[in-house]
């Protein structure tokens, strides 16, 4: 009998714009692991460049939901979160943490904030006070730059080198999360990623491809094939190779069209890679 992995996430739908559940799901699912799904609100699409989007908040029905699961004793290998559009939504989402979280799985704050060193629509510095706690409470948290540096009350740096890398890493482990990871870090015409594992004192980095142009949803693909990669027992310069490697393979899928795909990028064509990477150990 095969036992699968199973990751519960919980994020919102932007019907239109490649991110969050729209990307999450199609990507943990190619590899290989049950993904179960918290959608936190509807929106007809995501809040980065479009104007006029709907928003149908959900927050209601996360508790409701939670209480279904509770009363089928449901059990995750991982929980992952990552837009969360509201103040209560992220203390309902600490509450199914509470409900959820056991010594036999890991908890995933990708701490959604904002890019390019400023907040995304409708987010407040109370709203940061609010996932600033929630990263208190996760194993892994996978901020870029921008979130890191409202997470810590420090100037957005978009040239973060290895050092400063460091730097910010020990900071964030002192919010209370064990291996916080950071996106965006720099390394001569290199972009990557770097985390470091506060129980053990290391760290670690990995690095692929730079192109100056912004892709929208890349936070939310990196921060999915990680989750799937820990989920599947990779360590953590493996997770981190694996999903620096995929966001490469998707900026250069995406380069031959980059004026029409503003909006996001073209992982889809590369999930048969995706595959090929999680079954390979
Ligand atoms: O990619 C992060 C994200 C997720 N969900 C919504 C967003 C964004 C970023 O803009 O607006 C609704």
């Amino acid at each position: 009998m095969v036992f699968m992995k199973k990751v519960v996430t919980i994020q919102d739908i932007s019907c239109f714009g490649k991110c969050s559940l729209t990307v999450a799901l199609p990507i943990i699912s190619a590899m290989g692991i049950e993904t179960a799904v918290i959608p936190t609100a509807v929106l007809s699409t995501h809040t980065g460049g479009f104007t006029g989007y709907t928003f149908h908040d959900l927050s209601g029905d996360i508790k409701d939901i939670s209480k279904h699961w509770q009363s089928l004793g449901l059990t995750f290998d991982a929980i992952y979160t990552g837009y969360l559009g509201s103040v209560d939504q992220v203390q309902i989402v600490s509450d199914f943490f509470d409900s959820f979280s056991s010594d036999d799985n890991f908890i995933v704050v990708d701490p959604v904030l904002g890019d390019s060193g400023h907040l995304y629509a409708g987010f407040t510095e109370e709203f940061v006070g609010e996932m600033r706690k929630l990263c208190e409470k996760a194993d892994y948290i996978l901020p870029n730059m921008t979130e890191a540096s409202f997470l810590l009350g420090i100037p957005y740096n978009d040239k973060c080198d290895e050092n400063s890398a460091k730097e910010i890493l020990r900071g964030l482990a002192e919010l209370g999360c064990k291996v916080p990871v950071l996106t965006g870090v720099r390394s001569g015409g290199l972009h990557g990623a770097a985390a470091y594992d506060s129980e053990s004192d290391e760290f670690y980095v990995s690095f692929g491809k730079h192109i100056e142009r912004q892709l929208h949803g890349t936070g939310d693909i990196f921060a999915s094939v990680f989750t799937g990669a820990v989920t599947l027992g990779k360590n953590i310069q493996q997770a981190l190779d694996m999903s620096v490697k995929y966001i490469s393979d998707c900026i250069n899928a995406t380069m031959p069209c980059l004026d029409e795909m503003w909006y996001g990028s073209c992982f889809e064509l590369c999930l048969g890679k995706l595959i090929e990477y999680s079954s390979n150990s």
